[in-house]
């Protein structure tokens, strides 16, 4: 392997390894709660890492830095996700994520203006496209570099308001806004209604630019962000395909776990093997290329 690719591949590992410590501190947080929502928050700890671990400009010493990347996790109640990637990022300590969820504590089920590294309070679906789209609008009449990323869940496509804001969005050429929109085709309690197509096409007849990738690679989230920060006329929409529960195999695909914990500490341990696992041949893979690579 050339220089260049070994640093890519290191890197790929890197953003792998802690998006799979996402996974494991959101589980942690949920069992320790005994509630919570683990099928979003392991749906989006991929793009979590890829955000805050590659490509956001962020500043946890200083969390409301004027020059930030500002991140709206529209689908709320994916919390645990976003506290463990913050905690991670050094916005507050990860001991703090035992907290989660209990009385006194900033880490609420849903997330709030008081955590470090929240930029707006989340939880009733489908209004944080439009206070991202507001963010953007801002940081574009001022002249400011920042981007805004929205993470949206696919059932936020079945409510009006979501259409709403990317017409503002597009109108307004707010190319300095980019929509991530975890695709894992699960509801509360079932099956998305609205088709990928359907909105694809809806996203690109208003004028935005759409993506389709595989919301679980790192590589592709990597370059899909790149390339929506090198467009200067239009927002970016970039459907991720993903799967509810990523990671622990017994909460993919299972709707049961869009909002129960683990039910019982046979189901959670098995839940912290898997993923610790996961950890493991992750770095496993990393000492191979880096063993490789000394002479
Ligand atoms: C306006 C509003 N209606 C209902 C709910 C209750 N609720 C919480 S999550 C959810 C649906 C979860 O499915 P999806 O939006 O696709 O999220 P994900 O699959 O990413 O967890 C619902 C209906 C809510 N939070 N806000
Ligand atoms: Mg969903």
């Amino acid at each position: 392997m050339q220089k260049e690719e070994l640093k890519e591949e290191l890197e790929v590992l890197r953003l792998q390894k802690i998006a799979y410590k996402i996974r494991l501190l959101a589980i942690q947080a949920i069992y320790n709660a005994r509630s919570g929502h683990p099928g979003g928050a392991l749906s989006v700890a991929d793009m979590l890492s890829v955000l805050y671990f590659h490509k956001m400009r962020v500043d946890p010493q200083n969390p409301r830095w004027e020059g930030r990347d500002r991140l709206v996790l529209s689908k709320g109640h994916a919390s645990a996700g976003l506290y463990a990637a913050l905690a991670l990022r050094g916005f507050f300590p990860v001991e703090e994520l035992m907290t989660f969820r209990k009385i006194g504590s900033r880490l609420e089920g849903h997330p709030y203006i008081t955590t470090p590294g929240v930029e707006v309070p989340t939880g009733s679906l489908a209004q944080g496209l439009s206070n991202a789209v507001g963010i953007a609008m801002a940081g574009k009449m001022d002249g400011a570099g920042f981007r805004v990323y929205a993470i949206i869940s696919d059932g936020e496509l079945e409510e009006g308001a979501t259409w709403e804001a990317s017409l503002f969005a597009k109108t307004h050429r707010l190319s300095n806004l980019t929509i991530l929109v975890d695709f894992n085709g699960l509801q509360l309690d079932g099956k998305l209604s609205i088709d990928l197509a359907g909105a694809s096409m809806a996203w690109r007849d208003l004028g935005l630019r759409v993506m389709e990738i595989d919301g679980h690679d790192v590589k592709a989230l990597v370059r899909a962000l790149d390339e929506a920060e090198q467009e200067k006329e239009v927002p970016t929409a970039i459907f991720a395909h993903t799967i509810k529960g990523k990671g622990v195999s017994y909460m993919e695909g299972n709707d049961f776990y869009h909002g129960n914990p683990p039910e019982s500490q046979e189901k959670y341990e098995l839940a912290i093997k898997e993923l610790q696992e996961k950890i493991k041949q992750i770095d496993m893979e990393t000492s191979r290329i880096e063993g490789g690579e000394t002479p």
